[in-house]
């Protein structure tokens, strides 16, 4: 069977990481998981944040749920964390980031006001994905990619596409 890698895209909300996933899959032939939409789908959620006004992800069920596609290889996952995924799932991690003028536009005009909207520029003043990622996964496999513009978006799936191949080279 030929060996696939894993892919992590992972940042705070409006970074662009469903953006980049779905397009890298095109051009791939990875499949793209959003764990945000899985997550929906399933009901994999355990309980309410009040606060946030957000259903909490049950991150067991979820990653019960990934286990056995996670390890056939070959897939691209996006969610704005990622410290409660097994290690082992990744072969590279990439954290996309955004400038704060940027995100503040998108995240507005994704309808998201007060508290949401200062929590998440917040984090990534931060860099708190960043630091998540840096926390969870070894170092030589986390990689930041910024993405602000059309151009960043092209370059970073050039390369990504670039080391996947090199990647499959190398694994089979
Ligand atoms: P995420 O999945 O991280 O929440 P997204 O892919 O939905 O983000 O992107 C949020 C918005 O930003 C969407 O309107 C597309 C736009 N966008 C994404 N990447 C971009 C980039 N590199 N340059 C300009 N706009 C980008």
């Amino acid at each position: 069977m030929v060996k696939k890698p894993n892919i992590l895209l992972t940042g705070t909300p409006g970074v662009g990481k469903t953006t980049l996933g779905k397009e890298l899959a095109q051009r791939t032939g990875l499949v793209y998981v959003n764990v945000g939409d899985l997550a929906q789908e399933g009901q994999l959620y355990d309980g309410y944040d009040d606060e946030y006004k957000c259903p909490i992800l049950d991150e067991d069920r979820v990653v019960d749920e990934l286990e056995d596609k996670m390890t056939e290889g070959g897939v691209i996952v996006d969610y704005h964390g990622c410290d409660f995924f097994p290690q082992r799932w990744f072969d590279i991690v990439f954290v996309l980031r955004t400038d704060n003028t940027q995100l503040y536009t998108r995240l507005e005009s994704r309808g998201y006001t007060g508290k949401k909207l200062e929590h998440n520029l917040q984090c990534e003043i931060f860099q708190m994905i960043y630091e998540e990622a840096m926390d969870a996964y070894s170092h030589e496999i986390v990689h930041m990619l910024w993405s602000n513009t059309p151009e960043d978006l092209e370059r970073n799936l050039e390369q990504i596409v670039l080391w996947t191949e090199q990647w499959a080279k190398d694994h089979n």
